[in-house]
């Protein structure tokens, strides 16, 4: 997850107030070294950045269009980034992504809806790809067959929780540990399994946004056209990637 870049960040800020604090002590004036201190102990406030996509905006192409990307990414995504920053400063939030995420319950709305936009839209981006799609094979194969009998079932429940979805949202393939059982579920809005509040709880393995501005542009109002081109998008590798660390974790 992206969500290891702020918590960097962070890091790095807070690990130069300590440099400085030795160099405070030793070199500078205690009034610059206050007023540098105070410079950092701003900077050092949670700041979330739009993670680059792994890919053109034209990458997609047929499947999902550039213009569709571009606004997806650039000013749908790049907004929750904006917004996440804005409320999580107005209050006074600390933390890494994926720790606001799981106690989003206590926190005002704009954090839940933003937040859950930018873990989303960060997972989204990396389960797609240009030449991929097909057949999963291996690990990811097995752990379906398993649970929902074969490649096209597994398809036809993700599809079904994609477009029964009533208006925004995501669907989503879980691996919820405490049952040890993956699941097809869908959330809400910018919602997602990982949060507090979510009825319905687990690791995402793999998911699909369902909100409009995710396929308006190209499919109107047709959200099952959209979701058959989106399975021919499919990177195996990360959502198998995603299954092991679900597993894991
Ligand atoms: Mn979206």
């Amino acid at each position: 997850m992206d969500s290891n870049n702020p918590s960097r960040r962070k890091f790095i800020k807070q690990s130069s107030v300590l440099a400085l604090a030795g160099i405070g002590a030793q070199l500078l004036p205690n009034s610059t070294f206050a007023a540098l201190q105070q410079n950092e102990n701003a900077l050092a406030e949670t700041v979330f950045e739009l993670p680059a996509l792994p890919y053109a905006y034209d990458a997609l192409e047929p499947h999902i269009d550039k213009q569709t990307m571009e606004i997806h990414h650039s000013k749908h995504h790049a907004g929750y980034v904006k917004n996440l920053n804005a409320a999580v400063k107005e209050s006074n939030i600390t933390g890494t992504l994926d720790e606001i995420i799981k106690t989003v319950g206590k926190y005002p709305a704009s954090v839940r809806n933003n937040a859950g936009g930018h873990w989303n839209h960060s997972f989204f981006w990396k389960l797609m790809g240009p030449g991929m799609g097909g057949e999963p094979t291996g690990q990811f194969l097995e752990a379906i067959t398993g649970t929902f009998g074969d490649f096209p079932n597994f398809q036809k429940e993700l599809n079904k929780a994609a477009t029964s979805r009533f208006g925004s949202g995501w669907a989503w393939m879980i691996y919820n540990k405490g049952s040890n059982r993956f699941e097809i579920v869908s959330t809400p809005n910018q919602d997602n399994t990982l949060m507090d509040i979510s009825d319905v709880k687990g690791a995402p393995i793999m998911g699909v946004d369902v909100w409009e501005h995710a396929y308006y542009l190209k499919y109107q109002n047709k959200r099952a056209d959209y979701l058959n081109a989106w399975w021919n998008l499919l990177n195996w590798d990360q959502i198998t990637r995603n299954l092991n660390d679900a597993q894991k974790g």
